[in-house]
């Protein structure tokens, strides 16, 4: 009799897209060509966010990614990242100098190490180990950009340009499994030895390979504070569609900084990608965009809707 009911009940199955991959501001455009090159063979998500945002990585113009990222207030690179697989395995560099690749370290450390997370002289010492080469991260655009900068000394960010490019980016593969990178030089002009929310899983990155995958960009200490990345997955977990589950933690963002000062400059954004391939985005203000492209999609930006006008 139970078995009756059961098999009367309207299964509704959901068409998956795959694959997809989706990426984080302009540079997401180039990011997502060189992901999906292997993303259309069959191969790995995992390699496709490595080999993605590894585009953006090695471009000196753009200047808050790994070559040419702008530095702190004392005029040094550091950089963070970190990489997170299917079976969530991750890997995590922050306060990384010299390294011109810290996602493919990001990789290293969760591939060889039996940890998750390497910082500052332990995580270069590793990545020279590893036969990564030591280079100067500082390009003569942005020395110049920092000397500017040291004329005033001004520590506040302005939105969506100083702490504008954080790659992130999330694929889902032909198999059906998710991975995603996060890499960056953090906020310009930050304190000596501060770490944002990129290199840190469930802030900057998140993903559970039965429910979907999150990351951010924008002010970090707003996306530690909340768990941002943790959280959309979670939502998401609860039926919640990616838009809507960005959009409750861009809310709860607000909610905390509603009453600060701070909340003047504050940008987040968040994209996120379920298990069905269904992608979203939503962003505190304007100026937020995002690169896609799926299998029925040509690779294309799209502005992330927004909270605040
Ligand atoms: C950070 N989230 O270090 C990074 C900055 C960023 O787009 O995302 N910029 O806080």
């Amino acid at each position: 009799m139970g078995c009756q009911n059961s098999s009367s009940k309207e299964v509704v199955k959901h068409e998956i897209i795959k694959p997809v991959v989706i990426s984080t501001w302009n540079h997401g455009l180039e990011a997502n060509i060189e992901a999906w090159k292997i993303l259309v063979n069959g191969g790995n998500a995992l390699d496709a966010v490595e080999v993605g945002v590894k585009t953006a990585e090695a471009n000196p113009n753009v200047q808050t990614v790994g070559l040419g990222g702008f530095p702190d207030r004392e005029g040094k690179v550091t950089l963070d990242a970190c990489i997170m697989d299917h079976h969530s395995n991750c890997g995590s560099v922050a306060f990384l100098q010299h390294i011109k690749h810290p996602i493919s370290v990001a990789r290293k450390v969760m591939e060889e190490t039996p940890h998750v997370m390497l910082v500052g002289e332990g995580a270069l010492q590793f990545a020279l180990e590893q036969g990564f080469k030591k280079e100067n991260l500082l390009t003569k655009k942005s020395k110049k950009a920092y000397e500017a900068w040291l004329q005033n000394s001004n520590y506040k960010p302005i939105i969506n340009i100083e702490n504008h490019d954080t790659i992130s980016m999330l694929a889902l593969d032909e198999n059906g499994n998710l991975s995603g990178a996060c890499t960056t030089s953090g906020a310009s002009w930050k304190m000596h030895g501060r770490v944002g929310d990129s290199p840190i899983i469930g802030a900057g990155l998140f993903l559970d390979n039965d429910v979907g995958a999150a990351a951010a960009t924008g002010m970090g200490e707003a996306m530690i504070k909340t768990a941002g990345s943790a959280m959309v997955v979670e939502l998401m977990r609860h039926g919640t569609s990616p838009e809507d589950a960005c959009r409750e933690v861009v809310e709860r963002i607000y909610t905390i900084y509603q009453n600060t000062s701070d909340l003047e400059w504050l940008q987040v954004g968040f994209i996120a990608l379920n298990k069905n391939g269904e992608y979203g985005s939503y962003c505190l203000r304007p100026g937020f965009n995002y690169a896609v492209q799926t299998k029925s999609m040509e690779n294309q930006l799209i502005n992330g809707k927004y909270l605040l006008p």
